[in-house]
């Protein structure tokens, strides 16, 4: 009767040392280092059941008439907060395929969380200040990681074949392809990104005076 849940364990910590690192190295097509890329890893082989999020929920913060973080990057299913942390209201909104919601001018905590329910790119922005922007990149699997000022991101997953998708605000269509993780080795990997320029609406000079947060 103990002979089944010892073996579960054992499974379970052969599976857990199977894990390998995937470390990836992003530039751009001038050589500088890449952040706010996200690198998701789906894997095709073996097959991976679904999991639900191990963060369930998560927040984006207007602060200083900015969205912080620019880039944020979960698994479906996870509830994202939009706390306001600054004097004036906001109005934040997305028409995106993905999610399209709105929260009315609010301060504060918003009254509600929003719940990604559908991978893809979701782009959120505030009906008073233009150039408040933030980018939500909803992926179908618990394998993901963003890229910091080093342009690096590094991945922990079980070996096997994967469907690897790197996006960026600034790339013209996501860089997909397929990699096989070993447990043997770490995976070390490079990639040049080919990036447009950055299109974001500047804000205004004198926004302090006209904004008073
Ligand atoms: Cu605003």
């Amino acid at each position: 009767m103990t002979r089944l849940p010892c073996l579960a364990i054992l499974l379970a910590a052969a599976l857990r040392l199977a894990a390998a690192d995937v470390a990836c190295k992003l530039t751009d097509q001038k050589g500088a280092l890449v952040a706010d890329a996200v690198v998701s890893l789906k894997r095709l082989d073996p097959p991976e059941p679904t999991v639900a999020p191990a963060n369930t929920a998560t927040e984006i913060i207007q602060k200083d008439l900015e969205f912080i973080p620019y880039v944020t990057a979960i698994q479906v299913g996870t509830t994202i907060h939009f706390p306001n942390r600054d004097k004036v209201q906001h109005h934040v909104y997305s028409l995106s395929k993905a999610k399209s919601f709105e929260l009315p001018l609010y301060s504060g905590e918003s009254k509600r969380g929003i719940l990604f329910d559908q991978p893809g790119i979701v782009t959120i922005g505030c009906n008073i200040h233009d150039w408040m922007i933030a980018y939500v990149v909803v992926v179908p699997t618990p394998h993901f990681a963003k890229t910091g000022p080093d342009g690096s991101a590094t991945l922990s997953v079980p070996a096997g074949r994967y469907h690897l998708e790197i996006w960026q605000p600034r790339l013209a269509q996501p860089l997909a392809q397929e990699i096989t993780v070993l447990d043997t080795a770490p995976t070390s990997l490079a990639f040049t990104l080919v990036l447009k320029p950055d299109h974001r609406i500047p804000r205004p000079p004198d926004d302090t005076e006209d904004y008073p947060y």
